[in-house]
């Protein structure tokens, strides 16, 4: 299973991952072949529960022709191979990446998969950090079969024109030959627009454009997440060569003001920060436990996830279209220095990574602001290029979201309480978002703490935009009760959350709050911040999703105040 939908009736698609692999630790010892399930991470392996380094893994497929093997996330280095030769090489674990073998023999071939999580200069985004960069093939591999041309993606933008809703959309065309003639056609709700005929040369990419009214459209909300199968076509010689299904949804993502507006509604976020990390998973989650995080997550009271911090498996955000769940999906990267982000690696490394994002991610409903670079620099005229040139980019592939940035550039001090912003990048984006501790990392009331951020805020170019808290939280170690409310148990976490959220919530100038963090995660062993248990403990519920105490609190709170700020 890699979706929740059928993405293909025209294209053949077989799943070669939900299988058992051959598995074979890569360390220069003599290791012996074992089996392995895919997807998974190799840290739920005997004897693997820390291994940093390579592995191989392989299995055989029988096709023939054109082939595309899709994976959709590989921790974090990924060299294929097909019966022995090298077809490719991908840096990133968190974004969807292909291959296409043309003219491959029909018949029995060896797939074999060079996976590395090591930590080294290569790397400038899986650096040690406060999340477990885990290793392994550890989303689903998909098999397709392709004739002489593809659509290789597909953009839907939906806008309403007075009453009435109007889908622009964007095919992107492959051509595996040269083609005189072919025709692209969408079909949404029983009806087909033709989007034009075109010839294609091999080898080269050709887009299409067209835009066409859905009369009638049911919109997408969060209490009532409509959606429409959408499937795209292409036709040569009257038949039919490929399509490509994906859903959308009517919604209009706006800025106005201080406010973000879902057709037009003002939206207020009650939200949590979410890593990809489950227990006995890693970061592979399967189908069944991420349904249960979004049910957990509704129950909070919460209507939005931030996908900190990098894209997620298409599958959680497909439950999140159906669910109504309002995602802030973000690039790669946790707190890295001006050093990291000056590694030469460190640009194209960003930019794969937001092309594959946006690229996969664009008709996702639930997806209605796109985040980038958490806490890294953006105090320094470098951090600012690197800022301006990666939202630039963003813009260059999508103008229906706005954007925004979780920084922490100010100083507190502890003896008077002062605050300052360092934070030099607040004209970039549509939306300013600041991660904020008040009552973990400072001891100071809520409300103060963010009476001067606004203050401090409005002496820059962020003033007047919509602004997102997008971190609050304290640490409660699951199981630690204190008479005393100390810190570290789960009635401090609990306090605390109180006067956070309740802060926030009643704070007219934010949109909202994302919580940091929903469940306790593994950090990698070598990067070392007070985290016992080699875990960041700031989740409601631990890393097996039982509750902690602050549960009842968020869901308290959460549950007294709407979706929206009217
Ligand atoms: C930061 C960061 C998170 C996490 C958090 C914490 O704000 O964005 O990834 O490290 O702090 O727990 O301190």
């Amino acid at each position: 299973m890699y979706r929740l939908f059928e993405v293909h009736k025209t294209r053949k698609a077989t799943e070669l991952s939900s299988s058992l692999w051959d598995f074979q630790v890569l360390n220069g010892e003599e290791n012996g072949m074992q089996k392995t399930a895919v997807p998974g991470c190799w840290e739920n392996m005997p004897g693997l529960g820390n291994y940093r380094g390579k592995a191989v893994y392989g299995r055989s497929f029988t096709a023939g022709g054109n082939v595309r093997l899709e994976f959709k996330g590989v921790s974090h280095t990924a060299e294929i191979y097909v019966d022995g030769e090298k077809v490719k090489e991908h840096y990133g674990a968190f974004t969807p990446f292909d291959v296409v073998l043309e003219n491959l023999e029909q018949g029995d071939h060896k797939l074999e998969v060079v996976v590395s999580n090591e930590f080294n200069e290569k790397s400038a985004l899986h650096i040690p950090n406060d999340y477990m960069t885990y290793g392994g093939i550890n989303r689903p591999v998909v098999l397709e079969e392709l004739g002489d041309a593809y659509l290789k993606w597909v953009h839907y933008t939906t806008k309403k024109c007075g009453d009435v809703w109007n889908v622009e959309a964007k095919l992107c065309l492959c051509g595996l030959k040269d083609l005189e003639e072919v025709t692209a056609a969408v079909t949404l709700d029983g009806k087909t627009e033709v989007l034009g005929t075109t010839s294609l040369c091999q080898g080269t990419e050709t887009i299409l454009t067209g835009s066409f009214a859905m009369e009638g459209a049911k919109e997408w909300s969060m209490e009532e997440p409509n959606l429409y199968p959408v499937e795209a076509k292409l036709s040569a010689a009257g038949e039919v060569i490929d399509d490509l299904i994906d859903r959308i949804g009517f919604r209009e993502v706006t800025v106005t003001g201080d406010q973000i507006r879902i057709n037009g509604r003002p939206i207020r976020i009650k939200g949590v920060c979410r890593h990809e990390d489950y227990s006995g998973f890693g970061c592979a989650i399967p189908f069944t436990a991420m349904q249960k995080d979004i049910q957990i997550i509704k129950d909070l009271g919460c209507n939005s996830v931030r996908t900190s911090h990098y894209p997620n498996d298409e599958m959680f955000l497909d439950l999140c279209d159906e669910q109504g769940i309002l995602v802030w999906e973000e690039n790669h990267a946790r707190g890295l220095s001006e050093a990291h982000m000056k590694n030469p690696n460190f640009d194209w490394q960003c930019e794969l990574c937001i092309r594959e994002m946006i690229q996969n991610h664009y008709n996702h409903p639930s997806i209605y602001i796109w985040g980038i670079l958490n806490e890294c620099v953006t105090d320094t005229e470098f951090g600012r290029s690197c800022y301006a040139k990666q939202l630039e980019q963003i813009r260059s592939m999508d103008s229906s979201r706005p954007r925004t940035f979780a920084t922490c550039r100010y100083q507190f001090k502890q003896e008077d309480h002062s605050l300052k912003i360092n934070d030099i990048c607040q004209d970039l984006p549509e939306v300013v978002s600041w991660n904020v501790y008040p009552q973990w990392y400072f001891n100071t009331d809520v409300s103060r703490f963010l009476k001067d951020l606004h203050g401090c805020v409005d002496q820059t170019p962020g003033k007047g935009k919509p602004m997102i808290i997008s971190e609050i939280g304290a640490g409660a170690e699951s199981g630690f009760h204190s008479a005393e409310r100390l810190k570290w148990s789960e009635e401090y976490q609990a306090d605390a959350l109180n006067e956070q959220l309740t802060g926030v919530l009643s704070d007219d100038a934010c949109t909202g709050v994302y919580i940091w963090q929903y469940c306790d995660v593994r950090v990698s062993n070598e990067w070392f911040a007070s985290r016992p248990r080699t875990r960041n403990n700031k989740g409601i519920v631990d890393e097996y999703r039982r509750p902690k105490l602050a549960y009842e609190t968020v869901k308290r709170i959460f549950g007294s105040w709407s979706n929206y700020k009217e």
